[in-house]
């Protein structure tokens, strides 16, 4: 068994080209794990707080003054790392050392125990060997936070594969449908300048009807029937939307507002219209009571709950008791660190709650969470289309397939 004998942390950036920081664990079997950390444009009021004051280089200061705590640790025993962590900042949001140096330093050991011991980290995640890849879910389509003025309000427009039988087939299906948006939009828009958002989806100058019809069109001109082969998703990301004062929804670019009533149905329409397999955080953070309303009336859609549940145990089972979702977004640093978002798994399994592992709008190029979402059975992996930084994800699951420890794809 391998040993931590040092770590090192370094100030990097993401694909926003914003401050992060990566940490190197450094094992006696000469090995080491890396991890660099990603952030997030439209944050939960509840998250795990990326850096103390804002700051990484406090981050990495702390991080250096504790450095001697982890020495001579077991790199894959996630609960000691973690349990030593919570010996230096015990605030429920690591407001004290930065959820980033809980995000990195966790999966860094992971990843340090995987190369030492030659086991990959998906298997020294579960213990469970009836394993499938989760469905590639991909951001087609920006706007909201994660695009320009002109672009619908509207966060995200997301493909998946819902027919796919492989993983190949699966990640190749939402390249076409991507691409066929492109032509699509150029040639709607010769004013279009192949502009995307800050996760590779297409940042075009339209309102959310218009997005949503053309996405459907690429679908379809691909010969792909919505709800069978291929079935898009939503992340309304309403807390973008929310005025808490005027207790209304404003969608600035589209011009109207809804009231919480309307809301929902503003959201039913949509799942109706396009068959969405998959709405995330369709009301704002807090509005529990209405995200139930909506997981009744479509026991088949994942009614997600991303903001509203900050990848938070506790969270979790409030939303449980009230039925306010039947899907849950796990992203590892809005818990903090890998054994946090663990736990959520756990309980979110528990409840038959299904996970949707996702990556953030400011990536690194690193591949963790794709096997994170193999290992928590997630059904999806919200990891992008295009973009080197999501990219890695995607061609880290066909690596994942050579091992043959996988059997198909999730069922939904
Ligand atoms: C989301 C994410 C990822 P961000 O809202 O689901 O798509 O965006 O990382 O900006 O919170
Ligand atoms: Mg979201």
């Amino acid at each position: 068994m391998a040993r931590i004998t040092s770590l090192k942390g370094r100030l990097l950036y993401n694909s926003r080209g914003s401050k992060t920081i990566e940490i190197d664990v450094i094992t006696d079997t000469k090995h080491i794990g890396r991890v660099c950390a990603s952030s997030g444009a439209s944050v939960g009021k509840h998250e795990a707080m990326s850096f103390p004051d804002n700051k990484p280089e406090k981050s990495l200061e702390i991080l250096k003054t504790n450095e001697k705590k982890f020495i001579g640790l077991d790199p894959s025993n996630l609960k000691s790392i973690h349990e030593t962590l919570r010996t230096i900042d015990s605030t429920p949001n690591y407001s004290k050392i930065g959820g980033s140096v809980a995000f990195s330093l966790t999966i860094a050991s992971i990843d340090a125990a995987s190369k030492s011991e030659g086991i990959p980290i998906f298997k020294l995640l579960t213990k469970d060997s009836d394993l499938r890849f989760p469905f590639p879910l991909g951001n087609i389509l920006g706007g909201g936070a994660h695009a320009g003025p002109g672009t619908p309000d509207i966060q995200e427009i997301l493909v998946c594969a819902t027919g796919s039988k492989t993983i190949r087939d699966a990640i190749e299906v939402n390249f076409a449908v991507h691409k066929e948006l492109g032509k699509i939009l150029a040639k709607k828009d010769t004013g279009f300048t192949n502009g995307r958002g800050d996760e590779g989806g297409w940042a075009p100058k339209l309102d959310n009807d218009e997005a949503l019809e053309l996405s459907a069109k690429a679908c379809e001109q691909l010969g792909f029937t919505l709800g069978k082969e291929v079935s898009l998703g939503v992340d309304f990301a309403s807390t973008t939307q929310w005025n808490e004062s005027r207790k209304k929804y404003v969608y600035n670019r589209a011009g109207f507002e809804n009231t919480p009533e309307e809301q929902i149905d503003f959201v039913s329409e949509i799942i109706k219209k396009y068959k969405l397999a998959y709405a995330e955080d369709a009301v704002h953070e807090e509005a529990f009571d209405e995200m139930s309303i909506l997981t009744e009336r479509f026991p088949k859609v994942l009614i997600v709950g991303d903001d509203l549940l900050v990848t938070n145990t506790e969270i979790l089972k409030n939303a449980v008791k009230k039925k306010a979702c039947n899907a849950a977004i796990l992203k590892v640093n809005q818990a903090g660190s890998l054994y946090d978002a663990i736990e959520f798994a756990k309980e979110a399994s528990k409840n038959n709650i299904k996970l949707i592992t996702s990556h953030r709008s400011g990536e690194s190029s690193d591949s963790h969470i794709s096997h994170i979402g193999i290992a928590t059975k997630s059904k999806m992996l919200k990891i992008g289309v295009v973009g080197g930084e999501r990219i890695a994800k995607l061609n880290e699951l066909l690596r994942i397939s050579e091992y043959d420890l996988i059997r198909g794809m999730a069922e939904i």
